[in-house]
């Protein structure tokens, strides 16, 4: 499942295996389409806790549910769109300018993003209003 659209791109990792166990490998520049600067995850956080709430200037990641699940509120100013992260040999590309919610944490969720940027606290857009105007500004 490939699919495109201006919020998210799902992206489908091949894995290794069989019944007795899978092994999915990630590589930059091969089946990760951008050079792999970060790679950090996110685990224990509470079902009702929402993550996220913020945008990002200049950022592409990818983000994998590699154990259980949790829901992924995707906005680009102009559409929103809800989905699921499930599967450990699936997730979704997400650029800069979308602002991205993470919800409805199961218990044993780990959420694995591999980023093309260091951490730069300056690079996010923490303010709703702040984003929607910079949306607006890029489109104009
Ligand atoms: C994103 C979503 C999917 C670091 O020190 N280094 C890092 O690389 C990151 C990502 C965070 N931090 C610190 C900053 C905060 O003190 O870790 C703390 C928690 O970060 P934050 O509240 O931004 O975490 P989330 O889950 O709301 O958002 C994260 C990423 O920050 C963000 O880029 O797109 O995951």
């Amino acid at each position: 499942m490939e699919t495109e659209n201006s919020l998210f791109h799902w992206k489908k990792l091949e894995a290794k295996g069989d019944d007795n166990g899978s092994l999915v490998a990630l590589e930059s520049n091969l089946n990760i389409d951008f050079d792999i600067k970060r790679i950090y995850y996110i685990y224990g956080t509470k079902s009702k806790f929402i993550r996220g709430k913020h945008a990002h200037k200049n950022l592409r990641q990818l983000l994998i549910c590699v154990s259980g699940s949790c829901k992924v509120l995707l906005d680009n100013g102009n559409e929103k769109e809800v989905i699921e992260l499930s599967k450990p040999n699936e997730g979704i590309y997400i650029n800069d300018l979308v602002w991205r919610e993470m919800f409805d944490f199961s218990s044993d969720n780990v959420l694995l993003v591999i980023a093309n940027n260091f951490y730069d606290e300056d690079d996010y857009i923490r303010d709703y209003e702040d984003f929607i105007n910079l949306v607006k500004n890029a489109n104009n």
